[in-house]
């Protein structure tokens, strides 16, 4: 769906995770050039109102990110209502709840969600798991209908990713109980050191056929911290020994060139980390291979 204008919501949130810093990283984003990158890609881009949570009107961190997600959920419908493709610019990777919520609530109708989820983490903890009581430590169990109802449960429905249409890659960094929920649910989890042997390339192709199979569209989660802190070092946690820019830039190029593709989100960047802005520049340059026309990339080819 690239001929699409491309929607940009900036999801403002840095009260999932414990270091906060996230919560500037869509404005950061875009005062780095985002939107205009794109453009030189040949998209049509818009913005939207940026989406902030709001701690003083919660009564809890967790009731700020359940408030949050409904409200970064009803911008992201407004996006596809107006069949535009939405880009979500985090924030901390709580911010997937509402905008994976509000992408399966639209395709509904026509079928399930797929979705590709890369990530240092499993983020399938549950308030009754997660020593941090971290939400950006939750949204994979929350979108699989696990967690508190607040971010379950948005649109009044449930599960709004099933255990078979989603992939995640890069993950080296967890705990027992998120593995343990995982493999009960039969989630693929491609571990870094199955990227390391296989390649990212064969990876990421047979998540794509798995996430598009008997889905009625499919999308992306890309938390910056899947990176290597090589490559991305400004982000919200940083693992060592992660996927290689290159390889992303190189395997992920166009790939929402296919018709099924929905969304993207990318999140977990955290300019208070970001000197010299590497990380800043890794971002453009992975949402403009991953949202380019063909044209564009064909133009790059020659
Ligand atoms: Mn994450």
């Amino acid at each position: 769906m690239s001929t699409a204008v491309l929607h940009l919501v900036g999801a403002a949130v840095g009260e999932g995770a414990s270091d906060g810093g996230c919560k500037w990283g869509a404005a950061a984003l875009r005062e780095h050039g985002i939107a205009h990158a794109l453009a030189a890609t040949g998209r049509t881009v818009t913005w939207s109102d940026t989406v902030t949570a709001q701690p003083m009107l919660a009564t809890s961190r967790l009731n700020a990110i359940e408030c949050f997600s409904e409200r970064l959920a009803n911008a992201v419908t407004q996006a596809l209502r107006q069949n535009q493709q939405p880009l979500v610019l985090g924030g901390d990777h709580s911010c997937a709840v509402g905008t994976w919520s509000a992408v399966a609530d639209h395709l509904r109708p026509r079928g399930a969600l797929g979705l590709v989820w890369i990530d240092a983490h499993l983020d399938a903890h549950t308030p009754d798991t997660s020593d941090s009581q971290a939400p950006h430590g939750m949204p994979v169990a929350a979108l699989l209908g696990h967690g508190s109802e607040g971010m379950t449960d948005l649109f009044g429905w449930r599960h709004k990713v099933r255990a078979d249409h989603l992939v995640i890659i890069g993950a080296r960094s967890y705990e027992p109980p998120e593995k343990a929920l995982l493999e009960s649910l039969g989630v693929r989890v491609m571990f870094m050191p199955e990227v390391l042997a296989r390649g990212f390339a064969a990876c990421f192709d047979e998540a794509r056929t798995l996430v598009r199979a008997g889905t009625a569209g499919w999308g992306v989660s890309f938390d910056l911290d899947g990176l290597d802190p090589r490559d991305a070092p400004g982000t919200g946690t940083p693992v060592e020994e992660g996927i290689r820019l290159a390889d992303a830039l190189q395997v992920m190029a166009g790939c929402s060139n296919d018709p099924q593709f929905v969304a993207l989100e990318l999140t977990e960047y955290n300019p208070l980390r970001d000197f010299g802005g590497r990380t800043a520049q890794a971002a453009t340059d992975l949402v403009c291979a991953m949202l380019a026309p063909e044209a564009a990339l064909l133009e790059l080819a020659a």
